[in-house]
């Protein structure tokens, strides 16, 4: 059906283009429950279709922030006719105008004298021995006087104890002698952290695009919630994309991060095309000059595959908007979970790829070890940790401190 309108298109490209937008219209009677088959076909020619679309848009318009606007305009009324034709309120516009306020204050901010302090918070020591206190507690059973040097064995069970996976403590501690020392273990224990970022932080794109992924419950927003607090914190501005548009409740909870932060959100109704979110995000982003975006996604659907095709359909519709976007997908991992976890970030990996991992809930777990294994195990690097429900609980990922303070647990001060 679709080679149809391609071989149509080499000849007559006006008309091919009123057939296509008319295909959307017939084509895509969402809201309606259909046999999980047919859905499938046609979310996939829909998809196509959709795709084309976009791009042709793109093409069509020249790099002009109006222009742009304009698309974003198109696809979203695009949108609502396929959808939901007596959509009320416009809470894009809306936002977008909310954003030029925004954009103003963040201007205003930067032209006055530079006082905001670097705020890094980089995890330290103390803050891990706070987050992983019953990690801790943990391996202290097994080790409770601090040594010089820590049997074999007992190393091994402290380490199981935190919940590290057996064939990578296996791993970290082939060859090691039958008394370890502090300066081996921690040389040992940090190596399994070898995953770099993949990204040049001293010279990312405008806007920089993060996206999102994990199963529900993970903490996906509650974590959006915290790295737009960090970009504001940091005098950047940010825009938030309500990209969980499978639960109202989602669309919501992001809503009111947003207003608590301050930040602006581009968001549709329940139900609508979450890639169609992501990439009005994007655009206005782009339009109004941010530094950030982080967009939210759905983290269960009706079943896998919709998922894995939605994911799919956000990552390439984001690079519509901006080449190269999505700059970061972002697993978040429910450090509650342990390594259970893994299992669902190899699924996430699988489908579109994941760049790094954001563990959340250390605070309440005493399974810390498993970012061993979360890390070693993806082979991918753990960017941030999430130590509580509030805003400011996020730090950036240090490997060095947190084997540092995992060992200043069982071992004597290094002697200098
Ligand atoms: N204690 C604790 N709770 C967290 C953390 N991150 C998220 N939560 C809580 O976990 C629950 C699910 O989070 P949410 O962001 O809605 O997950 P989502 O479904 O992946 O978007 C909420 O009650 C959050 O407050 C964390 O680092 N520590
Ligand atoms: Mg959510």
């Amino acid at each position: 059906m679709f080679s149809f309108f391609k071989k149509k298109k080499k000849e007559e490209p006006i008309i091919e283009e009123e057939v296509l937008e008319e295909k959307v219209i017939e084509e895509t009677p969402k809201d309606e429950p259909e046999e999980d088959k047919q859905e499938q076909i046609q979310e996939e020619t829909s998809n196509k279709i959709e795709e084309d679309e976009v791009k042709e848009e793109i093409t069509k318009s020249e790099p002009i922030i109006e222009e742009v606007e304009a698309t974003v305009e198109n696809v979203k009324e695009e949108i609502q006719k396929e959808e939901l034709p007596e959509t009320l309120e416009n809470p894009i516009e809306e936002k977008v105008e909310e954003k030029s306020e925004e954009t103003l204050k963040e201007e205003q901010k930067e032209e006055e004298p530079k006082i905001v302090e670097e705020k890094t918070e980089v995890a330290s020591k103390s803050f891990f021995s706070r987050a992983l206190s019953k990690t801790f507690e943990n391996i202290k059973s097994v080790v409770p006087q601090r040594q010089e040097k820590i049997a074999f064995e007992d190393i091994e069970e402290l380490l199981i104890e935190a919940d590290m996976e057996y064939e990578i403590i296996e791993k970290a501690m082939d060859g090691l002698p039958e008394e370890i020392t502090r300066k081996q273990l921690r040389h040992r224990l940090v190596m399994l952290f070898e995953h770099a970022p993949d990204v040049d932080l001293s010279n990312l794109p405008k806007p920089f695009v993060r996206l999102i992924i994990g199963v529900n419950g993970a903490g996906k927003t509650t974590t959006i919630a915290k790295l737009a607090n960090r970009c504001k914190k940091e005098g950047k501005s940010v825009v938030l994309g309500a990209g969980d548009t499978f639960r109202a409740a989602a669309i919501e909870q992001l809503s009111t991060w947003a207003d608590k932060l301050d930040v602006p959100i581009v968001k549709t109704k329940q139900g609508h095309d979450a890639s169609a979110v992501a990439y009005d995000t994007i655009s206005s982003a782009v339009a109004k000059e941010f530094d950030n975006v982080i967009i939210d996604t759905a983290g269960r659907l009706q079943t896998q595959t919709n998922l894995s095709n939605e994911l799919k359909k956000i990552v390439k519709v984001c690079g519509k908007a901006q080449e190269g976007a999505p700059h970061q997908k972002l697993m978040i991992l429910d450090g509650t979970q342990g390594n259970t976890a893994i299992a669902q970030a190899k699924a996430f990996n699988e489908m579109v790829g994941v760049n790094g991992i954001i563990v959340t809930k250390l605070d309440g777990t005493a399974k810390g070890g498993a970012l061993f294994s979360i890390s070693n195990q993806l082979e991918l690097p753990i960017f941030y940790v999430g130590t509580g429900e509030t805003a400011d609980d996020l730090a950036e990922f240090s490997p060095d401190n947190f084997v540092d303070s995992l060992l200043d647990e069982i071992y004597t001060p290094e002697e200098k």
